[in-house]
C-alpha cells in the first residue's frame, strides 16, 4: 500500500511515517519549500520517504502529487498548526487549514477515489462547548474560539460532506492536544520542558508564560497517530474522538516538570500577557469511548510520562 501524508515534516508526520513503515506500506510525503532546508527534514531524516515539493495552498502540486503516486491512504495532517499565531494571521490560516484541505479533496474526489483519506481535526473545534459531565464527545456542538479553531470546523465538515455526496471513505480524528519530544518550541509543553531545563543548567532565570489556568487533555503523539491507522483502516468511514479523558492546568503542568527537575515553579515562571489570546478557550477533555469501543484504541502514556520523556531528550540533547 501507498501512503501520502500532507504534514510529513511535522511532529504527527513524522510518528504516522514510523508507523505505516512499520506496517509495510510506502510513504510518500508533501514538503514546502524552506530557506533553511538542512533543519527542515529532521524529524524524519531516519525514515526512507519519499518528498515532493508543494503546498496546499498551491492545488496544482496536489494534483501532481497525487497523479504521480496514486496512493491508496491519504493522511492531511498539513496546517498552520499554531492557535496563538492564527490570530495574527487569520486569513492564511483559513486558506490552508480550510481552503487546502478543499484543494485535496477535490482532487482525491477527481484523480483517486478508491483511496483513504483521513483529516487532523482538532479538538479546538469545541471551543466553549462541554457536556454537563464535563466532557467533550462527537456530538458535541462546536463552538470555536478561534481563527484556528473556525477554519478546522470548515475542513471537518467538507470531509463529512465529501464522503456523503460522492462516497468517500473519508474520515475525521478529531485528536486533543498531543506532545512528545518533537514537538514544536512554542508550544506550551515544549516551552515549559525547555525553558526549566534551561533554568536548571543555569542558562536563564525564568520563564514568561500566558495563561497558568487553561486546562488541557495532553496525551503522545506516538499514541494518537496509532490511533490514525486505527481510523484510515476502519471499514466504515467514520469521525472520532482521539484524547485521554484527563485535564490538568497549564500551572498543573508546570508544577510537574518543576518539581521533576528538583525545583519550584513559583519562583521561575512568569506572567506576560503577549502569550495570552484575544478569546481564551479554558478547557477541554474528551471522551474517547467511541475510539475506545470501535477501534480497541486506548493511550499508552500518562501526562507524567509524556513530560517525562520530553525533559530526559531535551536534557539529552544538550550533552
Ligand atoms: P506541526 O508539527 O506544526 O506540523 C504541521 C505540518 O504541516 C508541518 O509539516 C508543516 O510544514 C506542514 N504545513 C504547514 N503549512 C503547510 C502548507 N501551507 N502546505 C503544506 N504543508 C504545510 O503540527 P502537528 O502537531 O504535527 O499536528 C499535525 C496536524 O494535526 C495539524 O493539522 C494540526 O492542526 C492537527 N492537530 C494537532 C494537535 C496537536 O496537539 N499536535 C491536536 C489536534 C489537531 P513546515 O515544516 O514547512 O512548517
Ligand atoms: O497551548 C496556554 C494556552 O499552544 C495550550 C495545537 O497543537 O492543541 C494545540 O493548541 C494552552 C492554551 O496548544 C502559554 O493559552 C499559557 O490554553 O500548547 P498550546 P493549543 O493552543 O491548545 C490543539 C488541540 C491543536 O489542534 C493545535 O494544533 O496553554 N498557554 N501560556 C500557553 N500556550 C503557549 N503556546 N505559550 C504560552 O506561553
Amino acid at each position: 500500500m501507498k501512503a501520502l501524508v500532507f504534514g510529513i515534516s511535522g511532529q504527527d508526520g513524522s510518528y504516522l511515517s514510523e508507523h505505516l513503515l512499520e506496517a509495510g506500506h510506502e510513504v510518500y510525503g508533501m514538503i514546502r519549500r524552506h530557506s533553511t532546508p538542512e533543519s527542515q527534514h529532521s524529524r524524519i531524516d531516519h525514515l526512507n520517504t519519499k518528498l515532493y515539493y508543494g503546498d496546499l495552498t498551491d492545488p496544482t502540486s496536489i494534483e501532481k502529487i497525487i497523479t504521480e503516486v496514486r496512493p491508496d491512504l491519504i493522511f492531511n495532517l498539513a496546517a498552520q498548526s499554531h492557535v496563538r499565531v492564527s490570530f495574527d494571521i487569520p486569513q492564511y490560516t483559513i486558506q490552508v487549514n480550510a481552503l487546502g484541505v478543499v484543494n485535496i479533496l477535490e482532487a482525491y474526489r477527481r484523480l483517486c477515489p478508491e483511496a483513504r483519506f483521513y483529516q487532523a481535526s482538532s479538538s479546538e473545534m469545541f471551543g466553549l462547548s462541554v457536556d454537563t459531565d464535563g466532557y467533550q464527545r462527537e456530538e458535541t456542538p462546536m463552538n470555536p474560539t478561534s481563527p484556528y479553531g473556525c477554519a478546522k470546523v470548515m475542513a471537518y465538515n467538507m470531509v463529512r460532506h465529501y464522503r456523503r455526496a460522492y462516497g468517500l471513505h473519508a474520515c475525521n480524528g478529531i485528536l486533543f492536544n498531543h506532545e512528545s519530544p518533537r514537538r514544536g518550541a512554542n508550544f506550551v509543553t515544549q516551552k515549559v520542558v525547555r525553558g526549566a531545563c534551561d533554568i536548571k543548567l543555569g542558562r536563564k532565570s525564568d520563564i514568561e508564560l500566558g495563561n497558568l489556568d487553561s486546562y488541557r487533555d495532553w496525551g503522545h503523539s506516538k499514541d494518537y497517530t496509532a490511533a490514525m491507522l486505527k481510523i484510515i483502516n476502519h471499514p466504515v468511514p467514520l469521525d472520532f474522538i482521539v484524547a485521554t479523558g484527563e485535564a490538568h492546568s497549564v500551572r498543573d503542568m508546570c508544577q510537574e516538570v518543576f518539581s521533576y527537575l528538583g525545583m519550584d515553579y513559583r519562583n521561575y515562571v512568569k506572567s506576560n500577557q503577549i502569550y495570552t489570546r484575544p478569546e481564551e478557550l479554558p478547557y477541554l477533555c474528551g471522551c474517547s469511548e467511541k475510539a475506545q469501543y470501535l477501534l480497541d484504541w486506548k493511550p499508552q502514556y500518562r501526562f507524567k510520562d509524556i513530560l517525562v520523556e520530553m525533559v530526559d531528550a531535551y536534557l539529552g540533547s544538550q550533552r
